[in-house]
């Protein structure tokens, strides 16, 4: 039995298909794990969401923020923007019960057995293991609640920008679903930049990666979200696993057990050179 955690999607089915024949996958014995961002940009995103949610407890997968968006466009005002390629899963015959597996799916995972945790964007350094698991968990409990179409109303923005225990309401719910799905750069109090979406040549003054920071989690921790960092994190223990595959890249697969990777070729176009 092995368990392969798997990059960002973001609707390359067809390489999540060849990625798992590459590793021979066995959907009887093995695990499947998603870092989340399994829709948009790509071009199959409902066919990654009726093979996700078709396996059941052999697919472990905690949201992005592109799940997200799909989640927001559905359930509340928010509007499709131009470069998302969403529109067959809303139409979709059996959107509903797609977007309703989507919105039950966590924002962080953790395995003891493993002594991995996973996240679409990471861990900020300021919470451990325990704050992570708890604050994850507030959101998700709104999420798969009565109130999420008022979650989703308010879940836009960058404010605030920095975690504080004393935040309430739907600012909290906001920071928290940020650190989890959109960070990338921060202070080492946990203040989230949101500007930059490149490598860490373009880091911010007064910001570092995440993951450079001393941690409190002491578990392996597995992550998507940064296409730029092409898989390369020079920390230990941490693993991201985003080969920016959408943008012509590849899709990645990390064997826990083993530490092992495997990727297959993006049949995107690239989209830059
Ligand atoms: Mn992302």
């Amino acid at each position: 039995m092995g368990t392969y955690a798997v990059g960002d999607l973001q609707g390359c089915f067809s390489e999540l298909m060849q990625l798992l024949e590459a590793v021979s996958f066995n959907p009887e014995k093995d695990q499947l794990w998603l870092a989340g961002d399994l829709v948009n940009r790509g071009p199959e995103s409902l066919e990654v969401l009726r093979f996700a949610s078709g396996m059941g407890d052999r697919v472990r997968c905690v949201l992005g923020n592109h799940d997200l968006h799909l989640l927001a466009v559905a359930y509340s005002g928010a509007r499709l923007k131009r470069s998302d390629t969403l529109q067959k899963v809303l139409d979709a015959p059996d959107r509903e019960r797609l977007l309703d597996w989507l919105r039950h799916q966590p924002l962080f995972h953790y395995d003891q057995k493993l002594g991995f945790v996973m996240s679409h964007a990471g861990i900020p350094p300021i919470w451990d293991l325990q704050q992570a698991l708890s604050y994850a968990g507030e959101v998700e409990a709104v999420l798969q609640g009565d109130a999420y179409r008022n979650y989703f109303e308010n879940m836009y923005g960058n404010k605030p920008s920095k975690w504080s225990d004393s935040l309430s309401g739907v600012d909290r719910l906001r920071v928290i679903t940020n650190y989890f799905t959109r960070m990338r750069f921060c202070t080492v109090k946990g203040k989230l930049d949101f500007d930059s979406k490149e490598g860490l040549d373009q880091c911010p003054k007064g910001y570092a990666p995440w993951f450079s920071y001393p941690r409190q989690v002491k578990e392996k921790i597995i992550f998507g979200h940064w296409a730029a960092l092409e898989g390369d994190v020079d920390a230990h223990g941490i693993y991201g696993l985003d080969t920016g595959c959408v943008w012509g890249g590849r899709l990645t697969a990390l064997h826990l057990e083993s530490g092992e990777r495997t990727s297959v070729n993006s049949l995107q176009k690239p989209i830059y050179q």
